[in-house]
């Protein structure tokens, strides 16, 4: 059984991870951690960060590779290297955009200091939003042929694109307004299929991170 442990909100790191197990309903336990008992678990886990993950009483972290494992058992990874280096791309890619707008995220929620958040928002917003997702969007037309998935199959990497796009239009980042998307039309388009794709929307976890606040 793969036990999976992330902190009491969704987040992609831990969502696609979910999604990739559920799709070929694979089981597994999903512990969450509270916030407020961060503080005094931190130490117990490998990289002191979540997501991690505990498969036959080992621990194991960072998000690229857990996603890289999870998929491979779903059957969401790629056995063809260069299909393989498509979705570590779009892997990396959410971690870069992630440690972008990170810095803003921080200032607001550790630190408390709104107008510090304010000031780095607005930088991130000025300097990376349209150009990563612009990468991302460059990254879909020379990958893939017929635009509706990164590696023309369904894959982890349609899974994590999904939920990073979904993050930055959910209206529940501050300033950042869905419609940074209408610029990339081919990306608008791909998101709005993949959100519409039946075996994927049909999910419970699907459902249950549009469902949250
Ligand atoms: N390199 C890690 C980064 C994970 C990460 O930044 N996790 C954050 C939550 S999204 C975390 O654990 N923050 C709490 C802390 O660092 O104390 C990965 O790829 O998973």
């Amino acid at each position: 059984m793969i036990k999976l442990i992330y902190f009491d909100f969704n987040f992609w790191r831990i969502d696609i991870l979910r999604l990739s197990l559920s799709y070929s309903n694979i089981p597994y336990e999903y512990e969450r951690i509270l916030r407020k008992d961060w503080i005094n678990k931190k130490k117990n886990y490998p990289f002191a960060q979540l997501p991690t993950m505990i498969v036959k009483d080992k621990v194991y972290s960072h998000t690229h590779s857990l996603a890289h494992f999870c998929a491979k058992k779903s059957k969401l990874y790629d056995s063809d290297d260069y299909k393989a280096i498509i979705i570590d791309q779009v892997l990396d890619w959410a971690n870069e955009i992630t440690n972008k707008i990170a810095p803003s995220i921080r200032a607001a929620m550790r630190e408390k200091d709104l107008k510090k958040s304010e000031r780095l928002r607005k930088k991130f917003i000025k300097n990376d939003l349209h150009l990563w997702f612009f990468y991302l969007e460059s990254l879909l037309k020379r990958s893939s042929s017929e635009k509706l998935f990164f590696t023309d199959k369904f894959s982890i990497a349609d899974i994590t694109a999904w939920r990073v796009i979904y993050w930055f239009t959910s209206g529940k980042l501050d300033l950042i307004n869905a419609s940074f998307l209408n610029k990339l039309p081919l990306l608008k388009k791909y998101y709005e299929k993949i959100s519409c794709l039946e075996y994927f929307s049909e999910l419970s976890e699907f459902k249950e991170i549009l469902s949250s606040n």
